[in-house]
C-alpha cells in the first residue's frame, strides 16, 4: 500500500474509533428544556447595545494572555459611573452606550458596515427578571451564529459551538434582584474546523439569529419528553427529570382528548418509558389531516404540554410509507431567511407563513427540504400545524476536516441537539447527515458515525445525504451514477443535479443522459435549479439566468426525472432567492443566488407554475 492511502486508512479507522467514543447517551445536552416555549418564561429579546471586537481583545490578549481589565466587555460595571469618579481608572469599552440592535436578528442587515463584519461583536441587555422563590432559571439561546460566549453580571456561564441549534444554560443562582447585566460575545468566523467551513453559498448571518429567553423550571423538571406512534402501532415515550429528585418517582402521559393516560416509575437517572397501545379514535397526522394533540407530560409539581401528531414513516424497497401508504414527495428546498430586500433571518411565525404558505398553498406540496441546516423551531412546529414534511441537517456541506475526531464530534453534537429540538415533531421524517462531499474514505466514515448517532438517537425516522452523482461519457452517451459507499446506511438515496445549468450540457442534452442508479431505495432530486431574474425575459429560451430558460430547464428535468423507476420525490433549489457572497454577477446577481422561484421580494418567476403544475398531476 502506497504510503498516503496506508496514512488515510488509518486516518479512517481513527475516526471509526472516536465515533464509538460518543455514544448517543453522551451527546445528550446538559439540558434539553424540551417544548420550553410551553414554560413559564421572559422574552429577554429586544433592543439590546453592541460594540465590535475585531481583534478579539475581550477574550485574549497577545500571546494568548488572559484579556486585559480594561478590555472585558463582559465585566459587570457602570463605565460611565466609574469614568465621573476620575482617577487613574481607564476603561476601553462600555456596553451601556453602545449603539443599538433589535434582537432577535443576524447584523448583517442592520447597518452597511456590518453587511460584510465576520468577527466578534460584544451583545447586551440589563432586564429584571420576576422574583420567582424556588423555581430553576435557565437562559435559552435559539440559535447564535456562530460562537457564543456568555456572561451573566461579570460570570462566565458557557460558551455554545454551532450555528443553527438551541443551547440552555442554569442561571439560577447567577441571578440578583434588581437589574441584571447578560453580556454575549459572537463570533461569526468560520474555519477549516468549524462546521460548515468558511465557504458556502449562504449568507455568513452573524449574531443571535433566534430569540433568548429566561426559562423557569421547578426544582425537579421534566427537561425531556417524547411521545412518537411506531410501527408496531404503539405509541413509546419517555421522561426524563433533572434535579434532587429523580429515582422512583411517579409520572405520566396523557392525551386527555384520547382519553389516554399512560404511568410509570422514574429509575436512579430519573428516566420513565412508556409503551402503550394506539388508541383506536386515534387521528393520524398527513399533510392533508395535520391533526396534533395536546400531550400532557406530569412528574411532581411539573406539567409540560406540548402539541404533538401521531404518524409513521418507514421505507419498503423503492417505496416511503407514510401511514403505511406510499406517498410521493412533493417538495422544495428553502433556506432561512425572510422575504425581503434585506433579510436579516428574523424568522417569526409571520414570516415563516409566508414561506411555508407558497410552498403548501402555492406549488401544492406536501413536503420541504429545510436546507443546510436546522431551521428555526418556530418553522418547525409550523409545519407540523400546516402540514408539510421536512428534511432538516446540519451543515456537513461540501467539506469538513473528515479526520479530525473533535469536528466529527462537534458535527455529532449539533445533530443531538437538532434531534432532541425536534423529535416530537411529526413534520419531521428525514435527517440528512451531509451535502454534496466528495466520496473518499475518511469522509465517508465520518457519514457512516453521523448516519449512526442519528439512528441511534432517533430509530423511527429516516436518514438521507445528498449526494453528489457521478458522470461517464463514452459511446453510449452520458450516463449518471451514484457510486457511493454511504449508501449502506441510507434508507433515501439522494442526488443533487444541475445538469444544463452548470457546465456546457444543452437541455437536449440532459434529456438523453441515463441513470445507473441502485433501484431497491427510493430516489429523491435533493436539489435542482437554475438561476433567473424576475422580470427578465427572452423569447428564444436560450438565455441563461432569463424566466424562460429557467422555467425549460424545469420542464426538461422534470420529464428527465419522471422517468427514474424509483423516483420518490423531489426538493428542486430554490423557492426564493437567497443572498450568497458567492453570487456576485454584476448584472444579474449582486450578491443574491437567483435559483428561487420567487424573488426576494416574492414574485413568481415562471418556472413557478411549472413545478406547480407538475405537482398538480402528481
Ligand atoms: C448546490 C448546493 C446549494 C447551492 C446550489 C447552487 O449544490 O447544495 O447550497 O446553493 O448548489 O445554487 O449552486
Amino acid at each position: 500500500m502506497k504510503l498516503s492511502r496506508m496514512r488515510k486508512a488509518l486516518a479512517a479507522a481513527m475516526v471509526c474509533m472516536t465515533a464509538s467514543v460518543a455514544s448517543a447517551q453522551d451527546l445528550r445536552p446538559e439540558f434539553v428544556l424540551t417544548a420550553s416555549h410551553a414554560r413559564a418564561s421572559e422574552d429577554l429579546s429586544g433592543i439590546w447595545t453592541y460594540g465590535l471586537d475585531l481583534y478579539r481583545t475581550g477574550l485574549t490578549d497577545i500571546n494568548g494572555w488572559v484579556a486585559k481589565s480594561r478590555m472585558q466587555r463582559f465585566r459587570d460595571i457602570d463605565v460611565e459611573a466609574e469614568e465621573a469618579k476620575g482617577g487613574t481608572t481607564l476603561l476601553e469599552f462600555d456596553m451601556d452606550r453602545g449603539p443599538q440592535m433589535d434582537i432577535p436578528g443576524a447584523w448583517n442587515a442592520v447597518e452597511p458596515e456590518l453587511r460584510y463584519y465576520n468577527g466578534l461583536v460584544w451583545f447586551q441587555p440589563k432586564f429584571t427578571p420576576q422574583a420567582r422563590e424556588g423555581e430553576r432559571a435557565f437562559l435559552r439561546f435559539g440559535a447564535v451564529n456562530y460562537k457564543a460566549y456568555i456572561y451573566l453580571n461579570g460570570e462566565e456561564v458557557g460558551r455554545h459551538e454551532g450555528g443553527y441549534t438551541p443551547f440552555s444554560l442554569e442561571v439560577t443562582d447567577l441571578l440578583r434582584e434588581g437589574e441584571n447585566r447578560l453580556v454575549v460575545g459572537v463570533d461569526s468566523e468560520h474555519d477549516a474546523q468549524s462546521i460548515p467551513t468558511p465557504i458556502t453559498d449562504w449568507d455568513l448571518y452573524g449574531g443571535i439569529t433566534r430569540p433568548v429567553e429566561l426559562v423557569y423550571t421547578p426544582e425537579t423538571f421534566i427537561d425531556d419528553a417524547t411521545a412518537n406512534l411506531t410501527t408496531e402501532e404503539r405509541i413509546k415515550g419517555y421522561i426524563d427529570l433533572r434535579g434532587p429528585e429523580l429515582a422512583g418517582q411517579d409520572v405520566e402521559m396523557s392525551i386527555p382528548e384520547l382519553d389516554l393516560t399512560a404511568t410509570a416509575t422514574t429509575d436512579d437517572a430519573g428516566m420513565a418509558t412508556f409503551d402503550v397501545a394506539v388508541p383506536e379514535d386515534l387521528e393520524l397526522w398527513s399533510p392533508e389531516t395535520p391533526k396534533l394533540y395536546d400531550v400532557e407530560f406530569r412528574a411532581g409539581e411539573d406539567t409540560l404540554v406540548d402539541r404533538i401528531g401521531f404518524r409513521t414513516v418507514e421505507v419498503n424497497g423503492a417505496d416511503i410509507l407514510l401511514n403505511g401508504e406510499p406517498i410521493f414527495l412533493k417538495g422544495i428546498s428553502m433556506h432561512e431567511e425572510e422575504f425581503g430586500t434585506n433579510p436579516a433571518r428574523r424568522i417569526t411565525e409571520q414570516a415563516a407563513r409566508a414561506l411555508l404558505g407558497e410552498v403548501k398553498d402555492g406549488l401544492g406540496g406536501n413536503y420541504v427540504r429545510l436546507s443546510h441546516y436546522p431551521h428555526s423551531d418556530v418553522t418547525v412546529r409550523l409545519a407540523d400545524e400546516m402540514g408539510l414534511l421536512v428534511w432538516s441537517e446540519i451543515p456537513v456541506y461540501w467539506t469538513a476536516d473528515w479526520e479530525n475526531p473533535d469536528v466529527l464530534r462537534k458535527a455529532q453534537t449539533m445533530q443531538a441537539e437538532m434531534i432532541y429540538r425536534d423529535r416530537n415533531r411529526a413534520s419531521v421524517i428525514i435527517w440528512s447527515v451531509g451535502n454534496e462531499t466528495p466520496v473518499d474514505d475518511a469522509r465517508t466514515a465520518f457519514h457512516n458515525s453521523l448516519a449512526d448517532t442519528a439512528r441511534e438517537l432517533d430509530p423511527d425516522r429516516l436518514i438521507s445525504a445528498a449526494l453528489l452523482v457521478k458522470r461517464t461519457d463514452d459511446e453510449n452517451g452520458t450516463t449518471l451514477s451514484i457510486n457511493d459507499p454511504l449508501l449502506d446506511k441510507l434508507d433515501v438515496l439522494a442526488v443533487n443535479f444541475y445538469g444544463g445549468w452548470y457546465g456546457e450540457d444543452t437541455l437536449d442534452d440532459v434529456a438523453k443522459m441515463k441513470w445507473d442508479t441502485p433501484l431497491d431505495q427510493p430516489l429523491l432530486f435533493s436539489e435542482f435549479g437554475a438561476d433567473a431574474v424576475a422580470g427578465f425575459h427572452d423569447a428564444s429560451v436560450s438565455k441563461k439566468f432569463s424566466e424562460e430558460y429557467q422555467a425549460a430547464f424545469y420542464e426538461s428535468t422534470l420529464a428527465m426525472a419522471s422517468g427514474l423507476p424509483n423516483l420518490r420525490g423531489m426538493s428542486p433549489w430554490i423557492l426564493k432567492d437567497f443572498q450568497s457572497p458567492r453570487r456576485e454577477h454584476p448584472v444579474y446577481q449582486n450578491g443574491w443566488n437567483r435559483k428561487g422561484l420567487l424573488s426576494e421580494t416574492g414574485q413568481k418567476k415562471m418556472a413557478y407554475d411549472v413545478l406547480a403544475d407538475f405537482y398538480r398531476d402528481h
